[in-house]
């Protein structure tokens, strides 16, 4: 008879997670022996670093990703990262192990007291299998809920279960197959494209999901189509639009008042992909300007009940963007692309717009970009010319230690394209161990760190809370080139500009990391 541990190898094997993220303990080694020869497992040395890795790699895959923690404290360590992955709505699958079962009551070392309820707030579901035997089936449903929901999901797992052989029921797991469709009825289709069609001014507004879904493409048709000013919605952890098309109005402010300014003199606004919406510094107003009525698609169960303006259709996007296309009559739009302004120079130190533009003039088109830098965001968006899917990545719920450890996971699940991790001198702490991973596995990345010596963000934010007077935002003294070179990434302080540019045409095999000093910005 089968052990749980093969049946879980195979099913692992079967649904295609043969790259495991993880840091392994005790409780996990019983899981990970006899790994068939095909798995690969990448090694973090931090859980937050491995969480950011994993989603990375799930963000560009698009596929479901295992990642191995430990116990209740590699959990625990997961968690601040975890909070990015649940809003880049990544269908991660975490596992971890449990003491076997007859210490876990006595609360013997490394038992995961509680272990369902440790990560609950955060995935769409936790589990820990009541017996041995329902550990094939316990895998399965994680896998299964976190594709559906597309969040992370939680797996507990007593050790000694792995090597009890199961009977035949067990095996039948391996052989299931769950999937997911929300297509709209035909009259709601007929509805929206109605509404769209009979609007005076209608607005885009698009979300992350969109590129996630691999709808970049479709949804600069649909905006072309129908000649709609398009902005992204605030806090974007994706791109879904090129930021230099004619059409693109830009990122949404992140303020409710701000966001009915900017929608002011729409009749209608159709928000795509997104939350409504995901609001950050809190500017006080009207949610919406008066007479603009807003609806929402989304696949997001969560995201539609929980907005507090508007209509919502929960449905995949992808039809819905179809059906626009094919029932709503064409208006003419310009073709082209906005050039960019001339970058702003800095006196002490590079301005963070010529960094920008050095990465613009001299990376490939397709270059992936992992950004983790917070009070450059104006810098990045007068600067950048992104016009590819897949284009940009940003940790979706503001938790710093994403950039550095995604950038390794981007550049892993897809080595057809140049990634650069571009990470603020603050940020970069946070993640740094992913250095570590880069260099082992020999990862192709170019990580830029902006060294401008402050927790930037902070200060702007003191000033727009009226507290510009707040200890801990300086943070002089670190050398990234140096602490590079201990994980083993070989590094390079740059000096001006030219040395930049100079340095950025320049394509290693492997990882490298280019610090450069900037001047602080805000980032509006
Ligand atoms: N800790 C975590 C895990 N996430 C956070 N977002 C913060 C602390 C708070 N924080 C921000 O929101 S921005 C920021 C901090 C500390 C400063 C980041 O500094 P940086 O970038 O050097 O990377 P800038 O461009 O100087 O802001």
């Amino acid at each position: 008879m089968p052990t749980a541990r093969r049946l879980a190898h195979e099913f692992l094997h079967r649904r295609g997670l043969t790259t495991i993220f993880g840091n392994p303990g005790s409780n996990e080694l019983p899981f990970l022996a006899e790994l068939p020869q095909d798995f690969r497992y990448v090694l973090g040395l931090h859980e937050g670093a491995v969480v950011g890795m994993a989603d990375g790699y799930a963000q560009v895959t698009g596929r479901p990703v295992l990642v191995n923690l430990h116990a209740a404290a590699g959990s625990g360590n997961a968690m601040g990262a975890l909070t990015n992955a649940v809003y880049s709505r990544s269908p991660l699958v975490l596992t971890a192990g449990q003491q076997v079962r007859s210490a876990i009551g006595m609360e013997a070392m490394l038992a995961n007291v509680d272990a369902t309820q440790l990560m609950r707030p955060l995935v769409a579901w936790s589990g820990e299998p009541s017996c041995a035997e329902d550990v094939p089936r316990s895998l399965a449903q994680a896998v299964f809920e976190a594709e559906l929901h597309r969040r992370p999901s939680y797996l507990s797992v007593p050790y000694d279960d792995w090597a009890v052989e199961l009977g035949a029921n067990a095996a039948v797991t391996l052989d299931r197959s769950v999937q997911r469709g929300l297509t709209p009825s035909g009259a709601q289709l007929e509805d929206l494209a109605e509404s769209v069609a009979g609007a005076e001014n209608p607005a885009l507004v698009l979300g992350g999901d969109l590129d996630a879904l691999g709808l970049f493409d479709r949804a600069v048709a649909l905006a072309e189509h129908l000649g709609l000013p398009t902005w992204v919605a605030p806090s974007p952890h994706r791109l879904p639009f090129p930021n230099r098309h004619p059409l693109f109005r830009g990122v949404l402010p992140a303020g409710i008042a701000p966001i009915s300014d900017a929608l002011t003199g729409h009749d209608l606004v159709l928000v795509l992909g997104a939350p409504v919406f995901r609001y950050h510094q809190h500017v006080p107003g009207a949610y919406l300007p008066e007479g603009t009525r807003l609806v929402q698609i989304t696949d997001d169960f969560g995201a539609a009940a929980r907005a507090p303006m508007g209509e919502a259709l929960v449905a995949d996007p992808a039809p819905v963007i179809e059906a626009l296309l094919a029932k709503v009559p064409a208006r003419t739009t310009k073709p082209g692309y906005v050039p960019n302004p001339e970058p702003k120079t800095g006196e002490h130190a590079l301005h963070p717009e010529q960094v920008f533009a050095a990465l613009r003039d001299t990376q490939p088109d397709d270059t992936r970009y992992v950004v983790e830098s917070t009070s450059t965001n104006s810098a990045w968006w007068r600067q950048m010319d992104l016009r590819r899917e897949g284009s940009y990545f940003f940790p979706a719920a503001g938790g710093l230690g994403f950039g550095l450890p995604a950038a390794v996971g981007v550049a892993m699940g897809s080595p057809d394209r140049p990634v650069v991790g571009v990470i603020g001198d603050g940020s970069a702490n946070y993640g740094v161990t992913a250095l570590w991973s880069a260099a082992h596995y020999r990862v192709p990345v170019t990580f830029v760190i902006l060294r401008n010596g402050v927790y930037g963000a902070l200060r702007w934010f003191g000033e727009l809370l009226g507290t510009p007077d707040v200890p801990g935002t300086e943070i002089p003294g670190l050398d990234f080139a140096a602490i590079a070179a201990g994980y083993g990434v070989p590094a390079t302080t740059v000096g001006d500009v030219d040395d930049l540019r100079a340095q950025l045409k320049t394509t290693p095999d492997g990882p490298r990391l280019l610090q450069v000093d900037t001047e602080p910005t805000a980032p509006e």
